[in-house]
């Protein structure tokens, strides 16, 4: 009888919680999206959400078409691909196909028809700048925030030759070849003036990698630094990886009063041929993070790691160490089932100190799919918990659920980046 009667009290405050979740604007935290300035970088259109390097592994389960051939073909043969074998000649039932349909729903698309072609007209016909606008309204996403790297020869031009700032758009500082192939970042880095020595690494050196660093934040106006680290990172360790990120990346984010954003667990390249969808995923040893996290008080971290094996250390790290904030479902855990399991986890160990998803969107309209998605998800956890609240008697005001879900949806991450 008492379960019965807390949940005819709970459907009032079910109903808010679902509206505030679903409405309340916030920042996605970590995309793969660029400004309109980036021009071709930004990618949108049926074409491009069909060709989403998520889709294309799932592509390649059915397809027997030789992996080169598939890249020798134009990106609307491979769309056409993707399209006939992920959803007519099999239901489109993955959370990557799923999304391009609650996508175009939200577009005001009729999915039913199946009708690509009608479908690359829309798209054709639309304002490249407008329709940012309007896709983040849909997602309910007040910022953007890019994965921004010197070393991308498409993007570097754009930063020299003066970057007009877009208010829609946050740039973020991405690193990964610097800490993860020295030898030839070396080379690079010689190349655009800085002294650094590739075989050894002097405190000139070190130096000279956060005069580096240091120009890069301020020509992007970083909010954070990022990199995308394998399983077997260690921490602390003579290697190279290790001695820049202590000798040069975290006195940069100190000296910064930047989060430095790690991403743990990717394996590159486990099947090379599928290109940019060819990583895999391995268990990371977190034992690393907690050095780095109780040997560096003055650093923050943020973090999201890969395995779903990690994730229960992770929220036990966090729970020591105040400047590690938890944030998103990444990449493979970016699924319903996932999604739902680490945000009990993590509310059920952290409260509500950490920051539940990010949209890691590769092409514009994704924003639109994975936010729906996931605060769909993210309200069925917090009525659950809000629930089992009231059956103990606590109330909550409206203005308090208010609260909590912004901070949930980027007040936290906020809160920690200007700490
Ligand atoms: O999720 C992805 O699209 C991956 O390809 C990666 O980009 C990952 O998110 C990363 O930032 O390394
Ligand atoms: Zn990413």
């Amino acid at each position: 009888m008492k379960t019965i009667h807390a949940e005819a009290a709970q459907l009032p405050f079910a109903t808010q919680i679902e509206n505030v979740v679903m409405s309340t604007p916030l920042p996605d935290i970590h995309t793969h999206l660029y400004a309109p300035a980036f021009r071709d970088l930004l990618l949108w259109g049926i074409d491009e959400l069909l060709i989403y390097h998520y889709l294309v592994a799932e592509a390649f389960r059915y397809l027997d078409v030789p992996y080169e051939k598939f890249w020798a073909m134009a990106k609307t043969e491979q769309a056409e691909l993707v399209w006939q074998h992920l959803f007519l000649e099999h239901s489109p039932v993955s959370e990557s196909c799923r999304g391009v349909l609650t996508t175009l729903r939200a577009l005001g698309l009729d999915v039913k028809k199946r009708d690509l072609p009608a479908l690359r007209d829309w798209f054709a016909a639309q304002d490249a700048d407008q329709h940012i606008t309007h896709c983040m309204e849909l997602a309910g996403v007040r910022k953007i925030h890019m994965t921004n790297s010197p070393f991308d020869d498409l993007e570097r031009p754009v930063w020299e030759q003066g970057y007009h700032h877009d208010e829609r758009f946050q740039a973020c500082l991405r690193i990964d070849p610097l800490l993860l192939a020295w030898p030839e970042t070396a080379v690079t880095l010689a190349q655009w003036g800085y002294t650094v020595e590739a075989g050894q690494l002097s405190q000139k050196t070190f130096d000279e990698v956060r005069r580096f660093l240091a120009d890069w934040t301020r020509r992007m106006d970083a909010a954070y630094v990022m990199v995308s680290i394998p399983p077997d990172f260690k921490f602390p360790a003579a290697n190279v990886t290790a001695q820049l990120i202590e000798n040069a990346v975290l006195p940069h984010c100190r000296e910064f009063g930047l989060p430095f954003a790690l991403m743990p667990g990717v394996k590159r390249a486990v099947n090379p041929q599928l290109r940019l969808a060819g990583d895999g995923v391995g268990l990371s040893d977190l034992s690393t993070l907690q050095n780095l996290c109780a040997g560096f008080p003055e650093n923050k971290f943020m973090v999201t790691v890969l395995a779903r094996e990690n994730q229960h250390e992770l929220c036990v790290l966090a729970r020591k160490f105040r400047n590690l904030h938890v944030f998103g479902c990444w990449w493979f855990t970016n699924v319903p089932y996932l999604i739902d399991e680490m945000t009990r986890m993590r509310m059920e160990l952290l409260g509500l100190s950490f920051t539940p998803q990010h949209s890691d969107a590769r092409v514009l309209e994704q924003i639109i799919y994975k936010w729906q998605h996931s605060r769909r998800l993210i309200a069925r956890v917090l009525v659950d918990k809000f629930s089992a609240l009231a059956q103990t008697g606590w109330q909550v005001t409206p203005a308090e659920i208010e609260r909590d879900v912004k901070d949930l949806f980027g007040g936290n991450f906020e809160r920690f980046c200007t700490k």
